[in-house]
């Protein structure tokens, strides 16, 4: 339910006021203008719009089909396929999320398709940071869409009204961006007025018109038939044709959605400019800011205002033009720089559409400030002004381009001492020794007893930022403790890349690597060939026989949603490494979305519970079975609660990588968090989750699967049920009304484990 707190009339439709942040007035706007299917893809900080979706779903308030995809780039190919349907569709993404999927918004502006996306601003890596500036937004200037700025929560419900109107528009037919602050506006919450009276909504609205869609059989249609010169020319005239009208067409439509709700946006937010003689011009919530410490300097007597752009494509060029007209000296600060550019783009604009005004006299400075999730606060704006208002007393910049609140690190600081670099001859111990038996053409492995493993020094330092019993780290160890000489690992984006470094420190004692999670595999078998390339240069010593450098990607579950591409690439070109997933069931680092890993019915933040939704809707993706088809040398499933055959497992592994090519393997990792239980409840839950065979441990050697734990064979098989029933998570799939979803997993894990066993019996399978 809502919690709406008083009804009111603020314009000529009835709203009522609520209390939301950014992401939650985004996700009602999409209640309230009912789209008909969102692609998306979880990425902090605007995964909590599919999230409030999700959980309104449950509760019967929208019916808007939500389709989790298998990254952004297929998020951006999901909305593209159902807008050509002829159906309103939504998106909502950030940062590298937006530059991933980039490819496609052209691809969607070019063939003149709308939809919308919402875009909760956040840096682009590297390094790796959560939190706001523009620099993502800024990528996509070029990509053909209208861009609407929405500098608070209420705008950010406001413009996805106006986004849907604009872009049908028969005169502009694009898709439209609503860019708003990541944290600072996304997770803030301030009060909104929101529509009551959806027939009013409805009318506002109108029935999206396409001129065809790609569903009407009386009509077939060719979209994006491949075309040359010259008529790629003038199709890029007809969009340049399509932004022109847009500039027209928006003032009219944010003139009519101010007779509808009351709230008046003009294409450019002017603040006190009318006798202006500086000004900042800034976007979205740096601009609230700027707007207090404006306020201020007025009552001390100097003339200074706040220009803010609402819409940046197509960018306000007239408006900016007049506004500035009589300004003596402006700062244009952009949360982004378009390095070598002397200025953001926003600067850059600016001065552009300054040059077309011959009388114009306004001198410009441009600042790069608050990357990174940098705070902009009173001060920097105050900063900012007086630098104006220098250069306009004295009629000179001095300073035309710089950062604003970045300082010289400390040369002698370094980084806090941790502990050393570790060796490879401290920690390689001959705790498991692999040895090939010519019969059976398979590797033997003998471990030494496990109390004399614990003696070994880890590749990684004691402690970590995870939370209490997560299971990555006794897998971690485990696998350390076997594994012999020089290791080199990258992690992939997740919860165990983030617990172990945080900039300046690491827990790695070993060399590591973090790329995002949809391209590590690449990245690592590129790095595996220059090995191999530089000893056969003799740059770099050749290791004795079997004692070749080995190389871990380390990754999560849904690192093998998002990065399948790249791994299975990396399969068919069999380099020597290994993949070696922690499978936790869900995308953990950014709150526990489902994964295509996560089972049938499980509740996750993106597949919720209630009277109309009953968790994840499709079964989990058997990932082993995919790399067993890829006839890689060896593919393995193993449990942090079964160290010994885990530790068998990871030996050949390395065998196998150094010697053969790449292996995969999928270790089922506890998650208490995501599956709701206790901190000290892996051993129990593990075990059930094997014993149940929903997660079967086996291993696929040279294209032979072989199980090697068969809870049948000695009498311990449980019950599907019995394992949903041990996790908050499942507790629901237990429920009389859910008998049938039980049912449905049952099979399925039934279905899969029938025909792992005729493999493992057979002996050509
Ligand atoms: C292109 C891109 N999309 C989305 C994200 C956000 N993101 C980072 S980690 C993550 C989930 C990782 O899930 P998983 O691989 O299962 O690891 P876990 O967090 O569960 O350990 C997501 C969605 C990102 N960093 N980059
Ligand atoms: S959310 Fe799960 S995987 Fe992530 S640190 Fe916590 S327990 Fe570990
Ligand atoms: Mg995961």
């Amino acid at each position: 339910m809502l919690d709406s707190v008083a009804v009111t009339r603020s314009g000529p439709v009835a709203q009522v006021h609520d209390f939301k942040s950014g992401n939650e007035a985004a996700a009602l706007a999409a209640r309230d203008i009912g789209f008909h299917v969102m692609g998306y893809f979880p990425i902090t900080p605007s995964t909590e719009v599919a999230e409030t979706l999700s959980k309104m779903q449950a509760d019967g308030e929208h019916d808007i089909v939500m389709i989790p995809a298998d990254g952004e780039h297929g998020a951006a190919g999901i909305c593209y396929g159902a807008a050509l349907g002829g159906g309103r569709v939504l998106n909502a993404t950030s940062s590298q999320g937006l530059l991933y999927s980039l490819e496609q918004l052209p691809v969607q502006s070019g063939t003149r398709v709308p939809m919308v996306l919402n875009v909760s601003t956040r840096t682009v890596s590297g390094p790796l940071d959560i939190r706001c500036d523009h620099s993502d937004i800024y990528f996509v200037l070029n990509a053909g869409w209208i861009i609407l700025m929405a500098r608070d929560p209420q705008s950010a419900y406001d413009m996805n009204f106006a986004a849907v109107r604009i872009g049908e528009h028969p005169d502009v037919r694009l898709p439209v961006i609503v860019a708003y602050d990541g944290f600072l506006t996304s997770h803030q919450k301030r009060r909104i007025d929101r529509f009551d009276d959806p027939e009013a909504v409805k009318a506002f609205l109108g029935e999206r018109e396409d001129p065809y869609d790609a569903l009407d059989p009386d009509r077939p249609v060719t979209f994006g038939p491949y075309m040359n010169d010259p008529d790629l020319i003038n199709n890029k005239v007809q969009q340049h044709e399509a932004m022109e009208a847009a500039r027209r067409v928006i003032p009219e439509i944010l003139e009519e959605f101010h007779e509808f709700s009351g709230r008046d946006y003009r294409t450019v937010d002017a603040y006190r400019m009318e006798d202006a003689d500086v000004a900042l011009v800034l976007l979205n919530s740096a601009a609230e800011n700027a707007k207090g410490v404006a306020d201020r300097l007025r009552q001390e007597g100097h003339k200074v205002g706040v220009v803010s752009p609402n819409v940046l494509r197509p960018f306000p060029t007239d408006e900016i033009r007049r506004l500035l007209k009589n300004v003596r000296a402006i700062v244009v600060g952009d949360r982004g720089d378009s390095y070598g550019a002397e200025g953001g783009n926003l600067s850059l604009e600016v001065r552009a559409a300054l040059q077309q005004d011959p009388d114009n006299r306004t001198l410009v400075m441009s600042r790069v400030y608050g990357l990174g999730g940098k705070d902009f606060y009173d001060a920097d704006a105050e900063e900012f002004f007086h630098e104006a208002l220098q250069a306009a007393e004295t009629g000179k910049v001095e300073v035309p381009f710089e950062y604003h609140g970045a300082y010289a690190g400390d040369d002698a600081a370094g980084p806090a001492p941790g502990l050393p670099p570790i060796k490879s001859e401290e920690v390689s111990r001959g705790m498991a020794t692999v040895t090939p038996n010519p019969e059976t053409n398979k590797l033997e492995v003998e471990l030494k007893p496990l109390w004399e493993m614990t003696t070994t020094p880890s590749r990684i330092a004691p402690g970590h930022g995870a939370c209490p019993g997560c299971g990555f780290f006794p897998m971690l160890r485990q696998a350390y403790n076997v594994l012999e000489g020089n290791i080199v690992v990258l992690f992939q984006t997740g919860c165990a890349m983030v617990t172990t470094t945080g900039y300046p420190k690491t827990a790695h004692r070993i060399t590591y690597i973090h790329n995002l999670f949809q391209n590590g595999a690449a990245t690592l078998s590129g790095l595996v060939e220059m090995y191999y390339e530089r000893i056969r240069r003799g740059e770099i010593p050749a290791a004795p026989e079997g004692e070749d450098t080995t190389f871990i990607m380390v990754t999560g579950d849904g690192g093998m949603d998002i990065g399948m591409g790249a791994a299975l690439g990396t399969a068919a070109r069999n380099h020597k490494m290994i993949i070696l997933e922690y499978d936790n069931q869900g995308y953990m680092n950014t709150g526990s979305q489902l994964s295509y890993a996560t089972p049938f019915g499980h509740r996750t933040s993106t597949s919720e519970v209630g009277d109309k939704l009953s968790g994840k809707r499709f079964h989990h993706k058997d990932t082993p079975q995919i790399f067993a088809a890829c006839n890689l040398p060896y593919v393995f499933t193993a449990s942090e609660g079964y160290p010994e055959d885990f530790m068998r497992k990871i030996s050949k592994a390395q065998w196998y990588a150094q010697r053969e090519g790449m292996v995969y393997g999928k270790v089922l990792s506890f998650c208490p968090l995501n599956w709701r239980t206790k901190d000290d409840a892996a051993q129990e839950v593990l075990q059930t989750a094997i014993d149940c065979c929903f997660f079967p441990l086996y291993e696929v050697e040279k294209g032979h699967t072989l199980i090697t734990y068969d809870p049948d064979a000695i009498g311990r098989r449980r019950t599907v049920g019995a394992w949903l029933g041990q996790m908050g998570k499942t507790k629901h799939m237990l429920e009389d009304e859910n008998s049938e979803r039980l049912e449905m997993i049952e099979h399925e894990v039934e279905t899969r484990w029938r025909k792992l066993k005729i493999k493992s019996e057979h002996p050509e399978l």
